[in-house]
């Protein structure tokens, strides 16, 4: 079978996905600027039957509309909210993404954001760095994190993955979801407010895109109050940022952990200063061992993609609305 010039690379990747793409499936990348991406699009976008993109660049409408052949966006990432899936499941296009094998890397570090949140090491990294030991003398006490009531919101494979790991730090659980899950073992808050009345840590864990937009807004963050903590693994679209910082800045929140941002690669400068608040750049899946697996899940979706027509971890698409 020949797939030559008939895959597209879109947006940055992984420089070892981004060689096998070029030299084993002749893929095509998609130009940046946009005059050359038009001519680009024009003389070669029918050509095109499958994408391979990343949660941090993905498919619009637009550029679907412009590769009248698609029949699968291959995703490298769990989350695939920057793929218009409404236009897509109108098309008939597939999606793919990476779960599972990220799982365990992701629910890490949430872990340990909480951790370095609550504890202040980072902060406290910073305070021996700076020679400040020997002459301010002890650092500051912090807060614990063992027997925490921690309130998840999204109890998907991550969320849940993060459940595990916090019941071990005798941590309580409690979540939100959309619908409670079937046999949890952990209390259902029927809202994000409700759930942040009652928890000392809020952790995100909810996929992005339009149904989780601004979730945990200003509300949410003054039931949490100025003893809880914040952290987000997921998406920095689930929380509304400014009224996050704001309640930093005037001391409603204790103190936020953060790995993704609204504007990545962006982050409020606001923030920066703060030693109640860890800043990460989106690295939750950043690993050798786990990138490796995504990057493998990634090319069996598109090898089974190009052979079968079916990918190997599709995601569920909206029902079309009716025309
Ligand atoms: C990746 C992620 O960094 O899987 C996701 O949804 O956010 C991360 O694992 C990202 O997708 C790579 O662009």
């Amino acid at each position: 079978m020949s797939t030559h010039g008939s895959v597209l690379q879109v947006g940055p990747l992984k420089p070892s996905l981004a060689q096998t793409l070029a030299t084993d499936y002749a893929a095509r990348t998609l130009p940046e600027a946009p005059a050359d991406r038009a001519a680009f699009l024009a003389r070669h976008g029918s050509e095109i039957t499958a994408v391979v993109t990343s949660g941090r660049t993905g498919v619009d409408a637009a550029l679907m509309a412009a590769l009248p052949n698609l029949g699968a966006v291959v995703n490298f990432g769990v989350g695939y909210d920057t793929t218009d899936v409404d236009a897509a499941a109108q098309r008939g296009v597939a999606v793919s993404n990476t779960p599972d094998v990220l799982t365990d890397c992701v629910a890490d570090t949430a872990v340990g954001l909480m951790i370095d949140t609550l504890r202040r090491f980072s902060a406290a990294d910073r305070y021996v760095r700076a020679g400040r030991w020997p002459v301010d003398g002890n650092y500051p006490l912090t807060r614990q994190v063992s027997n925490t009531r921690v309130g998840i919101i999204g109890l998907g494979r991550i969320g849940t993955a993060i459940a595990l790991r916090l019941s071990a730090f005798g941590c309580s659980i409690a979540y939100h979801n959309r619908n409670p899950v079937p046999d949890s073992p952990y209390r259902y808050a029927p809202s994000p407010v409700e759930l942040a009345r009652g928890v000392d840590v809020l952790v995100v864990a909810a996929a992005g895109g339009g149904g989780t937009q601004g979730l945990v807004g200003a509300e949410v963050l003054y039931a949490l109050g100025s003893t809880g903590y914040l952290i987000n693994i997921a998406r920095g679209s689930v929380v509304d940022q400014d009224a996050l910082v704001s309640a930093l800045a005037d001391g409603r929140l204790a103190g936020a952990g953060l790995d993704v941002f609204a504007d990545e690669p962006r982050v409020p400068e606001e923030l920066f200063a703060s030693d109640n608040v860890v800043l990460l750049p989106h690295v939750a899946s950043g690993t050798v061992q786990t990138r490796a697996a995504m990057e493998a899940l990634t090319l069996r979706n598109l090898d089974a993609f190009l052979a079968t027509g079916e990918l190997v971890t599709p995601v569920p698409l909206p029902a079309p609305a009716s025309t």
